[in-house]
């Protein structure tokens, strides 16, 4: 019989299916696993702003997790965003009981319809509380610039080397129009992996749907690096599929809109 290891997110919902928890589920399932969650924060959001957010209560979250941990063999767990520093305080205290279990880390600090959340004590809790528990932590270039200001690849390495963690630096906010430039920095490793950039309206979600990715193929027994580039592969795979998907539903502007995870049959 076929095995579905299981992955579980921990991660905001959004409300139009583009990104966080939803977007997650998607990519587990579409990879062949069987995704799971625990809700950070429902969203009132469609592809054009978040309306609202609500962080659900620490205690509820750590019910969700306890509640999966205590009964699943987990294979790999993703985190996406937190609504706030106490919610990854509790959350790594437990993943800290659970160290054999891969994770991988989207240090989410906004969304691609402009709103922002990040606080300092948010960025302060992702450094010193999740990336040294993380197995990889996937920051884009805004990201990177306010976890580790001014940093250089070689400082990357050297944070990579003390918390044993692999960083996944994503270059699709880069200025060439053509190709987007990843870095895999794993202490002495780096590795630059490029892809034509996609010119589409619907790229909602991308950094999500990577980071569930990774997880998933972690998940189906592949190495860190083999995982990263097969993940960019999907996401760069689901881009191209989703050329006007959703377009005649909208009843106003067209931009940042989801992605189809549908295999093409
Ligand atoms: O893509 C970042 C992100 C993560 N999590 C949730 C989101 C978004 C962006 O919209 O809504 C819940």
């Amino acid at each position: 019989m076929k095995k579905y290891p299981i992955c579980v997110t921990i991660a905001g919902s959004d409300s139009c299916a583009g990104a966080g928890i939803q977007a997650d589920l998607k990519t587990f399932q579409t990879l062949q696993c069987y995704g799971m969650s625990v809700i950070t924060a429902t969203t009132a959001q469609n592809h054009l702003a978040i309306n609202e957010m609500h962080p659900i209560p620490v205690t509820h979250v750590e019910t969700q997790l306890n509640t999966l941990l205590d009964e699943y063999d987990v294979a790999a767990i993703k985190t996406g965003m937190f609504a706030n520093a106490e919610q990854i305080e509790s959350v790594t205290c437990i993943l800290n009981n659970y160290a054999q279990i891969p994770l991988i880390v989207d240090p989410v600090l906004g969304s691609s319809s402009g709103t922002e959340w990040e606080s300092h004590t948010l960025v302060e809790a992702i450094k010193n509380l999740l990336l040294p528990r993380a197995t990889m932590i996937t920051p884009n270039l805004v990201e990177a610039s306010r976890l580790f200001p001014d940093y250089s690849i070689s400082d990357l390495q050297s944070i990579s080397e003390s918390t044993n963690t692999a960083i996944l630096l994503k270059g699709g906010h880069g200025i060439d129009e053509t190709t987007v430039t990843d870095s895999f920095i794993n202490k002495n490793d780096v590795l630059t992996i490029r892809h034509e950039r996609i010119s589409t309206l619907n790229s909602h979600g991308t950094g999500c749907t990577l980071a569930s990715a990774i997880a998933a193929n972690i998940a189906l027994g592949n190495d860190l690096q083999n995982s990263t580039k097969t993940a960019i592969d999907y996401v760069h795979q689901t881009l191209s599929n989703s050329r006007n998907y959703l377009h005649d539903s909208c009843k106003n502007e067209l931009r940042n809109l989801p992605m189809n995870h549908t295999i093409k049959l």
